[in-house]
């Protein structure tokens, strides 16, 4: 049977818990949970997990910051983004988004990571499609 959810952990070291997340193109929909382990504040450690091409991970990084927190760094319009979670820290530890995942192609080549200004290094991994 198909797997169609995974958990994904952050924290206070500005990290997710895994480095590569799964996703099985048969299933009718793929929820991903985010989970904050941490005790900081949005405003200084928020995260989200956001799915786009690798290619389109940068712009969608950088257009973001211009955003601000009330809009969770992320400008959601973006049609390059894929999926994306809300940001959560400390207030609020657990989201999650459920979508589509024929939206993706086997073998392509999609990260995830967090748009909170300066995480993105620490913050990001490979979306493997199967
Ligand atoms: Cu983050």
């Amino acid at each position: 049977m198909a797997e169609c959810s995974v958990t994904v952990d952050s924290t206070d070291q500005m990290s997710y818990d895994t480095k590569e997340i799964t996703i099985d193109r048969s299933c009718k929909e793929f929820t991903i949970r985010l989970t904050f382990s941490g005790e900081l504040a949005k405003n200084v450690m928020g995260h989200n997990l956001v799915i786009s091409r690798t290619a389109d991970m940068q712009n969608i990084v950088t257009e973001g910051m211009s955003q601000g927190l009330d809009n969770d760094y992320l400008k959601k319009d973006n049609p390059a983004i894929i999926a994306h979670t809300a940001m959560i820290a400390a207030e609020e530890k657990e989201t999650s988004v459920t979508f589509d995942p024929s939206k993706l192609e086997v073998g392509g080549d999609y990260s995830f990571f967090c748009t909170f200004p300066g995480h993105v290094a620490m913050m990001k991994g490979k979306v493997v499609v199967k």
